[in-house]
């Protein structure tokens, strides 16, 4: 919606609705340019309400208005009002009534997808969070539940299949079988933003789960004609999700069917519609020679994610939109639960704290930053971030490793006991872990109001006299925008002491003060996890010979930045040792990125730093330590990002250096170590048929890093090595790495090999997305030309978010040298992709805008031509709300 003055929304004006939605009845007759929606629904004044219900206010946006009756009355232009954005009726009855509104809406002209749309042909919806009101007048907000009947009226030959949510009812043919209908209905009361709808011309496979009581669920999942092949694995991950369910969490599916959909225009990952889960095509199909194992990987989570949603987001939902983390942080700490079941729980732990760190962290350091419960907004649609996603995941977590997984699990039980089918709040799934478990949880409700990332400063000493381990810990928050003064956090640091031999120490906390009358209150630490809640904290681990090597922050226990001055020999040594593999790969990467930092130092003083012969021994010390998985062995071997780096430095970054700095320290790896990487890429060639088990991925994933390190030595052998992949790649995995590595280089057969994956792929419009952002995330300094001119090619299409995120995304998000051009011409592209994208889909918009959330950080040069380019947008005429409310968060002065 367009407007001039966006007004905030407080979480403190938060007010029950005045009137309440028992019944909700849709009829809808679809039409490209003119579907018609016919609504009745029961209405009745809240009891709960603070005021007498007066007028009844309901949202609308981009409808027609044909006809509105209150019980059966037509209503006169007198008796109602329409605005922009609603539907008035100044006094309706102060008992129960019917409201019938008869309006249409254009699915065709709808590019910003919300609401009713067209992708391909296939009408389908997006309500959350406000797209219900562009499909017919309602109180749209999540705290209205009501159930829903849903009839759908179409063109046979336009849309065969009809869905809705719920359990199908009736079916049948019109006008001669010209035209068809169908009947669903939803038993569970939800939210209008767990409303869907879809029609089109589809197929589908279908499969079937039984539930833990016996209940069978048909499974299906839609697809263009011709793809069906491509669902297999969404198929399995479906069912292996519902399993996981009721054994991990105690949660049974609840209706009869379960449908997914694919669509190819789609502005996220997937939603969580009851029973009608509609998904970006992407994360539904694949097969071995179109999808990488990435992709696979994020299929099978996102289905479970999506599914997972059915207990924690709709039968139990949010009161407001402020609660947000409420259904996402905890679905999203269950599907990482999930995978680290059905894979790798090291790895995906690894990979997770990657994606927090990429993402979050520095949304936190920023402008943007905002609590896990954020208490404003101009648009919620800006607050779908990785801060309510993945910090809000690693709140549940950290729940969870202070109560243990049973404990957690009490807690969880009470919470879907106490309130399912209820609209709930943070303070109301906080309370069911205090109450299942005893535990005061008030100073750890401030993780979901305070924003930043705590800072953990950390020091061991050691007391020969005592013989005890001393460690200090200081916490620090930082202020950030709207929040200068913060108070102390509970923080769970899981923790070890490596003794001389490498193996961890038992650990026993003497006292707080360490006094001798504190030896009584000895105790062994049973899971290996204190508790921080002050600004300074000494703990003394008592009974130990000599000063030991700390391993702290364990499996991450806490979404903090550690700092703990540890020497490059303690890093060789927990790199070698340390018990936990996490805390191992930590050690490396930290010891990495000092590195990286000291080239990067010695390259702005105009000097070359040749240090780093002692990472690299211990890293390939480090890849043989034990019986390690491959996956885990390729993380190893995966360098610091360059975002990684440039956080490390924290200010006057500059990223043009940093790049420079990091593939020094990859070319001094590969030259290092090349015999080594040599071997374990032919070790892991596969001749087993491919499958995109964890196994194999694992073995795939190790291979294709040793070649990214021979790459960076490049020695003519290795460049060979690099065309060979590439040609004899039997899976998308394989191609695409060759393809980025070579995309990267300016190798002769650079172009080759791009022409040969457009002309192979040219008619997939999800493989060609990546030929789009393998050569949009290139380092070389003709990238930007080329993505401008990429930008008019006849498979981009420029109001599709897959293209848009392909091509401008990944430029923007996954090219740090490039889009942060010394020339600034990197921003001044992105800023016009932002205002040409906000002129449809502002939502997507205000992501790509996204791309400038660390700006401040940058070296003054930069910093001054990424203002520019901010400025810029914020002076544009008619800006969404959605690009509104970045920009000026952007710019506002801290
Ligand atoms: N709940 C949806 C996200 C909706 C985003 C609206 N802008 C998908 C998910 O998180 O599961
Ligand atoms: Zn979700």
């Amino acid at each position: 919606m367009k407007t001039d003055t966006p007004r905030p929304i407080h979480l403190k004006n938060y007010k029950p609705s005045a009137y309440l939605i028992d019944k909700v009845e849709l009829d809808f007759s679809l039409h490209p340019s003119r579907t018609k929606v016919r609504s009745r629904l029961r209405i009745r004044p809240n009891p709960q309400a603070a005021d007498k219900p007066g007028a009844l206010v309901l949202d609308g946006e981009q409808l027609q208005l044909i006809d509105i009756k209150l019980d059966r009355q037509k209503l006169t232009g007198r008796q109602y009002k329409v605005s922009d954005d609603t539907l008035r009726i100044a006094r309706p009855p102060a008992k129960p009534f019917t409201l019938e509104i008869t309006t249409t809406c254009n699915p065709e002209a709808n590019k910003a997808l919300s609401g009713l749309y067209r992708s391909r042909d296939v009408y389908c919806t997006q309500c959350e969070a406000e797209g219900f009101r562009r499909i017919t007048y309602f109180l749209d907000r999540p705290d209205i539940l009501s159930v829903y009947s849903v009839r759908i009226e179409a063109d046979m030959d336009e849309a065969a299949t009809l869905l809705s949510n719920g359990n199908p009812r009736e079916r049948g043919t019109l006008h001669g079988g010209k035209r068809h209908y169908a009947i669903w209905r939803d038993p569970h009361p939800k939210p209008s933003y767990l409303f869907a709808l879809v029609g089109g011309n589809l197929t589908s496979i279908a499969s079937e789960f039984k539930t833990m009581s016996g209940r069978r669920v048909d499974l299906r999942i839609h697809v263009e004609p011709g793809k069906e092949d491509r669902c297999v694995w969404a198929m399995d991950a479906l069912k292996r999700a519902m399993k996981w369910d009721e054994k991990r969490f105690g949660r049974e599916y609840d209706i009869d069917v379960f449908n997914i959909v694919a669509v190819s225009d789609f502005n996220m990952g997937a939603m969580e519609n009851k029973g009608l889960n509609i998904f970006n095509d992407r994360l539904v199909l694949a097969s071995p020679d179109t999808a990488t194992d990435g992709i696979y990987e994020a299929i099978e989570s996102v289905i479970a994610h999506e599914y997972f949603h059915n207990w924690t987001g709709n039968r139990i939902t949010c009161r407001d939109w402020f609660q947000l983390c409420l259904k996402e942080g905890l679905t999203v700490f269950r599907d990482q639960e999930f995978s680290a079941d059905e894979r790798s729980a090291t790895v995906q732990r690894i990979g997770d704290v990657r994606a927090l760190k990429a993402q979050q962290f520095p949304e936190d350091a920023g402008p943007m930053a905002h609590p896990v419960r954020p208490d404003s907004y101009i648009e919620i649609n800006n607050f779908y971030t990785a801060t309510v996603y993945q910090k809000g995941a690693e709140l549940c977590r950290m729940l969870q490793t202070m109560l243990g997984q049973d404990g957690f699990r009490a807690g969880t039980d009470l919470y879907f006991e106490r309130h399912d089918g209820e609209a709930a709040t943070v303070e109301d799934f906080i309370a069911c872990f205090a109450d299942s478990s005893g535990k005061d949880l008030s100073q750890f409700m401030l993780w979901y109001a305070q924003a930043g990332t705590p800072e953990l400063v950390c020091s061991l000493n050691y007391n020969k006299e005592r013989r005890e381990a001393v460690l200090d810990v200081n916490q620090l928050l930082a202020p950030t925008p709207g929040q200068a003064k913060k108070k102390p956090m509970l923080i769970p640091l899981r923790l070890g002491l490596l003794g001389t031999d490498g193996k961890d120490l038992p650990l026993t906390l003497g006292d707080d003060n360490g006094d001798d009358k504190g030896k009584s209150k000895d105790k062994e630490l049973q899971n290996g996890v204190i508790e921080i809640t002050k600004p300074q904290q000494t703990f003394r681990f008592t009974n130990i010979d000599s000063l030991p090597v700390a391993s702290l922050l364990r499996g991450f226990s806490a979404p903090v930045n550690l700092t703990m001055d540890l020497t490059n020999r303690e890093l060789e040594f927990l790199m070698a040792n340390d018990a936990d593999l996490f805390n191992r790969w930590q050690a490396g990467q930290t010891y990495a990125s000092r590195i990286i930092v000291q080239f990067v130092e010695a390259m702005q003083d105009g000097r070359r730093s040749t240090r780093g012969a002692g990472y690299v021994k211990a890293l390939s010390t480090a890849i043989d330590s034990g019986d390690l998985e491959p996956a885990y062995r390729a993380a190893l071997l995966t360098l610091p990002s360059e975002s990684d780096i440039a956080r490390d430095i924290a200010w006057n970054v500059d990223p043009g250096i940093i790049h420079r700095g990091r593939r020094q320290l990859m070319r001094m790896v590969g030259r290092s170590i090349g015999p080594r990487l040599q071997s374990l890429y032919r070790k892991n060639t596969q001749k087993a048929r491919y499958s995109p088990d964890a196994e194999q991925a694992g073995k795939r994933a190790l291979r294709n890093a040793a070649l990214t390190l021979l790459i960076a030595r490049g020695s003519d052998q290795d460049k060979a090595l690099l065309v060979r992949h590439y040609d004899k790649a039997s899976n998308m995995t394989d191609q695409a790495h060759a393809l980025n590595l070579l995309a990267a280089s300016n190798m002769p057969a650079r172009q080759k090999a791009l022409d040969d994956f457009y002309n192979r792929w040219k008619d997939d419009h999800l493989v060609i997305d990546t030929w789009f952002s393998v050569q949009a995330t290139s380092p070389l300094a003709s990238t930007l030309a080329k993505v401008k001119a990429l930008t008019k090619h006849p498979r981009y299409a420029a109001t599709t978010p897959n293209k848009i995120r392909a091509l401008v995304g990944s430029f923007a998000m996954g090219n740090p040298v490039q889009f942060n051009r010394p020339d600034g011409e990197g921003y001044a592209f992105v800023a016009s992709q932002v205002l040409e994208i906000d002129g449809f889909n502002p939502q997507i918009a205000a992501r790509m805008l996204g791309a400038f959330r660390s700006w401040r950080s940058l070296e003054p040069g930069r910093r001054k031509l990424a203002r520019r380019a901010l400025v810029k947008v914020s002076k544009a005429r008619g800006l969404s709300r959605d690009v509104y409310e970045i920009v000026a968060r952007m710019l506002e002065q801290s």
